[in-house]
């Protein structure tokens, strides 16, 4: 973003042109930066509870400092540094994280979480075909004929995407969208398929099977760059498009056109969604979907590919988050990463030798955005102390002892990558922090010298207070990576040193076998899962062996929508303007069975929360499925998290949220 300021005000916002990935302007988010830079509810000083009570009053740092300096030396000296959890989450994901990395160890290790709440299992689905995740440059989409949004909403998620999307339209070239929801995504889209959820993966390997069938596969591309084709080949022959039809609730018809489109358009681009990664069996779903493109050949040419991450800027991930997706093999002993963040709460309260004292959580709202609030928030009020960094009252921020006001995007310089395009880009500081906020640095930095460590000691891990020193830093850290540094930074962003604009194009899999894995050893020795992409129910689904599955016949869906990221920005009047309450959105057909017309308050529950919220009736949703948008507070009344369930995907630690039965009664 291109951020004016006059007088030391933000005056407006607007798209960087240095970024060709997104030109057209800033989402209403972006825009509304300005609000939250300057809202009156932004915390701008220490807090500290008031003794049982919910009411925190202010507090000097200095003072604030010494509290938890002390209670840091006194959970170390009595339990271990293990008696610590540090977690954090995805609010801002530059560089300077490592500072905090770096702090957690000077104190002698801590506990942490391994896994993540976003996209760990389409993560491993692609590493364990493709051998990593990337994929080609966003405008790279424009060039396909047939582009298939399978489990993603970019008109809502990622709206400059779909500048790219409409360019292939404009184009002649035809748009899928595949979706319990008809999204906004859909609005323009040729073909609109409506699954029941978590049945993706059948739904591809019934349309592989036709695509082998009606010989639509590139067998010269097979035999050069692809493992397991006969095994594969030979698997799908059980998934007729009859009985996806019978498992997905998708016509049979509709899995002949799909698979018709795929065989007569090329190149194809396969945009795959986070959120249809968030069930139990989804990352054989996501191998399913990505063989699709592996046996049509559409890999590594213009126009064509899979788009799920693009971590080609995600240069920093190693230096920075020491422990990544993974728990280690090998415990360094001092780190002990023991909790999954998809199981939170269970696996807080389940930690022994020694058992959890103190949170420490920065860039997250657990107590929201992780599943099972009911456990999480029973694990925090079970710890001794907490303290939770933030710009505002979040509803993680309500459960703590201390709260420390965070800086915002533009108190302070910072290098960021991306997931979708591959820029490296500086976020300069351009304001001066607010009242008595500090950014997270100058607070380890303080921190670590009451914990006796000398300037000395800190000298390249923790960079001492203000802005010259953080340069510094920064350009240390870029010290590695030739052709970044600062100041070429700051005239704009700079596509990460080595780009693929056509990802794949060499051709180069860096998998065991140097080839696409359709077969893959791996997925079988690390997940126990299939060493093909067969099919799996979802665990909790209408038509498992789970023993609730009558009491609770309806598909609890909690996507992501256009006003906020997440729990963020729904606290601003310019975004409840358009969002100002959280609604239920059910079929009519669903609805009526139940007595409830538009607007009636009603229960929806399961064993491991309710909610009582309106209704919102609307055909756009499938029959069966309910919808919620995930984000909202709890003190808004909307957190879906109470539903869900703590509970891992089938590869990558990710967080199974939509594996989520309901049922809804009508309240009043
Ligand atoms: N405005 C906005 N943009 C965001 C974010 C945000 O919060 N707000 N968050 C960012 C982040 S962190 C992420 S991870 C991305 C997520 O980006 P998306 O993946 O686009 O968003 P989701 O809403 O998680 O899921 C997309 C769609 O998956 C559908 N879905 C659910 N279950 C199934 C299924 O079984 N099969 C199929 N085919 N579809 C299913 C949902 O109905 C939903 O419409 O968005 C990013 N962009
Ligand atoms: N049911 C359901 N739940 C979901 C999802 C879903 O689809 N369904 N999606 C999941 C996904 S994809 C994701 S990515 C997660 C996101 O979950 P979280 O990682 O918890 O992200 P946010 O809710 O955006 O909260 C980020 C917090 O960081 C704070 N913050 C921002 N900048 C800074 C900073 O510089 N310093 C500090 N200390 N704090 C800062 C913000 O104020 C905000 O409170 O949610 C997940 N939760
Ligand atoms: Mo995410």
């Amino acid at each position: 973003m291109t951020v004016h300021v006059e007088e030391g005000k933000i005056r407006s916002i607007e798209a960087h042109p240095g970024n060709n990935a997104t030109p057209e302007g800033v989402c209403l988010k972006g825009l509304s930066f300005i609000e939250r830079q300057y809202s009156p509810d932004r915390i701008l000083t220490p807090l500290i509870r008031k003794p049982g009570t919910a009411g925190f009053k202010e507090i000097s740092w200095d003072d604030t400092l010494d509290i938890i300096a002390e209670r840091l030396q006194r959970y170390k000296e009595n339990f271990g540094p293990q008696s610590v959890f540090f977690y954090s989450g995805s609010g801002t994901k530059g560089l300077l994280n490592k500072v905090a990395s770096n702090f957690w160890k000077l104190y002698g290790g801590c506990t942490t979480t391994y896994g993540d709440l976003c996209w760990p299992a389409g993560l491993e689905a692609t590493r364990l075909t493709l051998g990593d995740n990337k994929h080609s440059a966003p405008w790279d989409t424009a060039n396909a004929k047939l582009v298939i949004l399978w489990g993603k909403n970019p008109a809502e998620t990622n709206i400059h995407q779909m500048v790219f999307i409409e360019k292939v339209l404009e184009n002649g070239g035809k748009l899928i969208v595949i979706d319990p929801r008809r999204t906004e995504s859909a609005e323009r889209a040729n073909l609109l398929i409506q699954p029941r959820p978590g049945t993706d993966g059948i739904l591809a390997l019934a349309a592989a099977r036709l695509l082998i069938e009606k010989k639509y596969i590139d067998s010269e591309f097979i035999d050069k760059h692809v493992l397991g084709f006969p095994e594969f080949s030979e698997m799908v022959k059980q998934y007729t498009p009859e009985k996806a039809a019978e498992v997905t609730d998708v016509p049979a018809e509709y899995i002949n056109r799909l698979a018709e489109l795929i065989g007569t358009n090329s190149p194809v681009t396969i945009s795959a969604g986070f959120g249809m990664q968030r069930y139990t069996n989804s990352g054989q779903t996501m191998r399913a979907v990505l063989a699709l493109l592996c046996i049509t050949g559409n890999i590594g040419k213009p126009g064509a590919g899979w788009v799920y991450a693009n971590l080609q800027s995600h240069i920093f991930d190693k230096i920075k988050d020491p422990v990544a997706f993974y728990p280690p093999e090998k415990p360094d002993g001092v780190m002990r990463v023991s909790v999954s963040t998809a199981k939170l709460g269970s696996d807080m309260l389940r930690q022994d030798n020694p058992p959890l004292k103190m949170i420490w959580v920065e860039r997250g709202n657990p107590v929201t955005s992780n599943p099972d609030t009911n456990i999480v928030l029973k694990a925090f009020r079970a710890l001794d102390f907490r303290v939770v960094v933030d710009q505002f009252m979040t509803d993680t921020a309500r459960e703590a002892d201390i709260i420390l006001p965070s800086k915002s995007i533009f108190e302070q310089s910072d290098v960021i990558g991306a997931y979708w395009h591959a820029y490296i880009q500086l976020k300069q500081k351009i304001l001066e922090a607010p009242g008595h906020v500090k950014p997270e640095t100058e607070i380890y930095y303080l921190l670590a010298r009451r914990l006796g460590f000398t300037p000395e000691e800190l000298d390249g891990i923790i960079p001492a207070p203000g802005d010259k020193e953080i340069e510094t830093f920064l350009n240390k850290e870029l010290e590695p990576f030739p052709g970044l540094t600062l100041e070429k930074l700051r005239k704009g962003p700079v596509l990460v040193p080595g780009h693929q604009e056509v990802a794949w194009s060499d051709f180069k899999f860096p998998t065991p076998s140097g080839k696409i894995e359709l077969l893959s050893g791996e997925a079988h020795e690390r997940w126990g899962a299939g060493v093909l992409p067969v099919y799996n129910e979802p665990l909790e689904s209408v038509k498992s062996r789970m023993p609730d599955t009558k009491k609770y016949p309806l598909y609890f869906i909690t996507p992501n929508t256009k006003n906020r990221i997440h729990s963020q920005f729904n606290n601003l009047c310019m975004i409840r303007k358009l969002s100002p309450k959280p609604l239920v959105i059910m079929n009519p057909e669903d609805a009526h069975k139940r007595g409830i017309s538009d607007c009636d308050i009603v229960k929806i529950y399961n064993d491991r929360g309710t909610l009582d919220i309106e209704a919102k009736l609307d055909y756009s949703i499938k029959p069966g499925c309910v919808s919620i948008t995930n984000g909202w507070w709890a003190t808004e009344g909307g957190t879906v998290n109470f539903l869900s369930a703590g509970r891992e995907t089938d590869m990558g630690y990710g967080a199974a949220f939509h594996d989520n039965l309901v049922e809804i009664k009508k309240v009043s």
